[in-house]
């Protein structure tokens, strides 16, 4: 199994490469990488990062893994640099995932209602396009809005999904608020609404979503079913997040999520 994660390097700031390559290893499966941006932090709370945008390599690293005759039997993107980037993975996702392989799309563009630095419309126009191609899609409930086009915030989950539906089979909706509970929201077999709660934690933590991610890119892979690969990568997000609540200082730096791998791995492999 060999899942290639099309994500940015943030070198400090524990978010995508930096959470998917740890956790989607730890459980055992080759994660192979194409970098689309490298930034010296993440863009959430840091000012005077630097961002070197990584698409003039796409074709350099293409062309020899072409030669190598790779496939991969997940694809799982995150972050991309910027909207031509969105295009090169569709076209990645058609060259190299097998056949009956697995292609997840985390539409990372936005948080607290508002998209991050460098996205627009455009991007979201264009980020629609590619969910249309995804088995899953995993966006927090402001990416949802965005994709959707529907007001933030919504506790109107029913139409979130069904709109999201028409993108993709699979939508899975993170980080839906209510009262003192946050939910992940998807569809069942029959097309019919569930939710996974946990309690909620006051705060913003960076980077809970791709650990989310991961973790079910991971859960997946081995052969999970969607529902439980749901309430796994949630246990050992919402575990995080409760660890670094108390532990870390300053969150822009990330959850310590490397503490709860081993208790995320005892339940993946029981
Ligand atoms: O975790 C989402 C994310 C990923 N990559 C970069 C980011 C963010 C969120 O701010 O800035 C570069």
């Amino acid at each position: 199994m060999r899942v290639l994660a099309i994500n940015d390097i943030s070198c400090v700031g524990k978010c995508s490469l930096t959470v998917s390559l740890p956790v989607i290893s730890a459980c055992g499966i080759t994660c192979d990488v194409l970098p689309t941006a490298l930034l010296s932090t993440h863009t959430g709370g840091f000012e005077g990062y630097s961002f070197l945008d990584l698409t003039g390599e796409f074709s350099k690293i293409l062309r020899q893994w072409k030669t190598l005759g790779l496939r991969f039997d997940c694809i799982y993107s995150g972050y991309l640099g910027s909207i031509e980037q969105i295009d090169w993975v569709a076209q990645i996702k058609k060259e190299f995932l097998t056949e009956n392989g697995v292609f997840v799309v985390d539409p990372v563009m936005g948080d607290g209602g508002k998209l991050y630095k460098g996205f627009n419309a455009d991007y979201v126009t264009k980020m629609r396009a590619l969910c249309q191609q995804a088995d899953y899609i995993l966006p927090n409930l402001t990416e949802a809005c965005y994709l959707a086009d529907i007001p933030y915030p919504t506790t109107d989950t029913k139409t979130l999904l069904s709109a999201l539906k028409t993108l993709c089979p699979r939508p899975i909706v993170t980080g839906v608020m209510e009262n003192n509970t946050i939910s992940v929201c998807y569809l069942d077999e029959n097309g019919v609404e569930k939710r996974y709660s946990s309690q909620n934690v006051a705060g913003f933590f960076h980077g809970a979503g791709d650990v989310f991610s991961s973790a079910f890119v991971g859960a997946i892979l081995k052969g999970k079913t969607e529902e439980t690969a749901i309430r796994l990568a949630t246990d050992f997000t919402t575990a995080s997040i409760r660890r670094s609540a108390n532990e870390v200082e300053d969150k822009r730096y990330g959850l310590n999520f490397e503490a709860e791998i081993f208790e995320f791995l005892k339940k993946l492999n029981a």
